[in-house]
């Protein structure tokens, strides 16, 4: 029985920027967390349909920052010296930022967002316009046989029927094959209370207590385990594989370690997302009277990142063009459009970071380095920035949060 313990609100599609004229339309639903007690797996009380995030209008691009782009670019080379796969599959490959580092000729993709998949396609990587499911599996199983490495960045925690999604990867995963996925961390959201890794694209978020229940459903069984800290604030890289291939090993004691973790922080219990909840409502006021207490003093505040995290934040904190005059980012597709919900204006990093700006949200505080770092002469002029992570804090100096604490970034 999936038990709820945080309701944050009424909330838009997370990715959905608007015009003017489609604001009366707009799409909201009910953003509530809970607990699977049976497989102990986090998921959306209620769920968005999957069409309505992922179609021809998506705007979020994978290669959007250098950050992404080193990740996957040093991702690629790592799995293809460990495993060097012969063929190749990417589920959700968005702009083929991953794929591109693979040989077209044996390798296939699968994007539902059509506007993406016709990226790739036209890069030469056969691409199934298509959601992740049993069929789509079976297709690229009849075309393209076995496949000795499947990958997938920030996709499986998208997909509401998890356990299919995870069968349907056994179906077309070679004997000797290895999945390797990567989502948000559950356990990394838990310790710094980023709780705007809840939106409607995130339909689940992982523990790896809760991957291991629902993998028992399937012959397949995780051998390893990645914790990266400095993406996407904190995501944890899992290496999947069949159950009888004795070809890639399992590293217990890296399982054991990660297992033994959440179990020290209780993730496996009712108790923890309980107390999460009060740190979730506790963040929520600090947040909202420290901005407005900002915006008394007349300090021209924005946010820094038109981020799906932000999308949660700004909705659940009420936070508005009263507080925030618009958005900065560098994404060609969000800039001139309205943030989904509050309808703040999104600009051009060229157009809207000028010298009257005092204060700035991190709305990609996951990328708090590189941005601190990059804005040091606004720093140095008495700019400030502001985040959630860990804690509702102002931050005058480079500051690189994943690595928690707010310790500085080494000169
Ligand atoms: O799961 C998902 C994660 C992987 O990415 C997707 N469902 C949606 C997306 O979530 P997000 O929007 O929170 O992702 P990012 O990568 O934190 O978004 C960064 C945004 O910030 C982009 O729109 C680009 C922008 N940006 C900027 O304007 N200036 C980023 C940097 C570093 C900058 O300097």
């Amino acid at each position: 029985m999936k038990k709820e313990f945080i309701d944050l609100g009424k909330q838009p599609i997370a990715n959905r920027f608007l015009n003017e004229d489609e604001l009366e339309n707009e799409f909201f639903y009910n953003l509530k967390m809970g607990l699977d007690e049976e497989t102990l797996l986090v998921s959306q009380m209620e769920t968005v349909e999957a069409s309505d995030m992922f179609n021809e209008n998506y705007v979020y691009h994978s290669s959007g920052t250098e950050t992404m782009r080193n990740h996957f670019n040093s991702t690629a080379e790592r799995l293809n010296l460990l495993f060097s796969p012969d063929r190749v599959l990417e589920i959700g490959s968005n702009d083929g930022v991953f794929i591109k580092h693979f040989n077209k000729d044996t390798t296939v993709a699968v994007e539902p967002c059509s506007n993406f998949a016709k990226i790739t396609n036209e890069m030469g990587y056969q691409t199934y316009d298509e959601f992740w499911n049993y069929d789509t599996s079976d297709k690229i199983l009849k075309e393209h046989g076995k496949q000795d490495l499947i990958y997938a960045a920030n996709c499986m925690c998208h997909i509401h029927d998890i356990e299919q999604a995870f069968l349907s990867v056994e179906n077309v995963l070679s004997d000797n094959g290895v999945f390797v996925f990567e989502d948000p961390s559950l356990m990394a959201a838990y310790l710094r209370n980023s709780y705007d890794q809840f939106y409607d694209e995130h339909v689940h978020l992982f523990t790896i207590t809760a991957l291991n229940n629902i993998l028992k459903k399937t012959n397949l069984e995780i051998c390893g385990v990645d914790q990266i800290n400095h993406i996407h604030g904190g995501t944890n890289r899992v290496f999947v594989k069949l159950k009888n291939n004795k070809k890639v090993s399992k590293d217990e004691n890296n399982i054991n370690t990660v297992l033994a973790d959440e179990e020290l922080l209780d993730l496996n219990k009712m108790i923890a997302y309980e107390f999460w909840a009060e740190n979730i409502q506790n963040s929520k006021m600090f947040l909202y009277d420290l901005l407005a207490s900002l915006k008394k003093r007349d300090l021209k505040l924005v946010s820094y990142g038109a981020t799906s995290k932000s999308t949660t934040i700004f909705n659940y904190c009420n936070i508005g063009t009263d507080i925030i005059d618009y958005i900065v980012d560098t994404t060609p597709a969000k800039q001139g459009k309205l943030s989904p919900g509050m309808h703040i204006p999104v600009v051009s990093y060229e157009e809207g970071w000028t010298e009257d700006v005092r204060g700035a949200f991190l709305g990609a505080w996951n990328y708090s380095d590189f941005i601190t770092e990059k804005e040091k002469a606004f720093l140095g002029r008495g700019g400030f920035f502001i985040t959630h992570v860990p804690e509702v804090d102002i931050v005058t100096k480079p500051t690189c949060i994943p690595c928690g604490a707010n310790k500085e970034v080494e000169e």
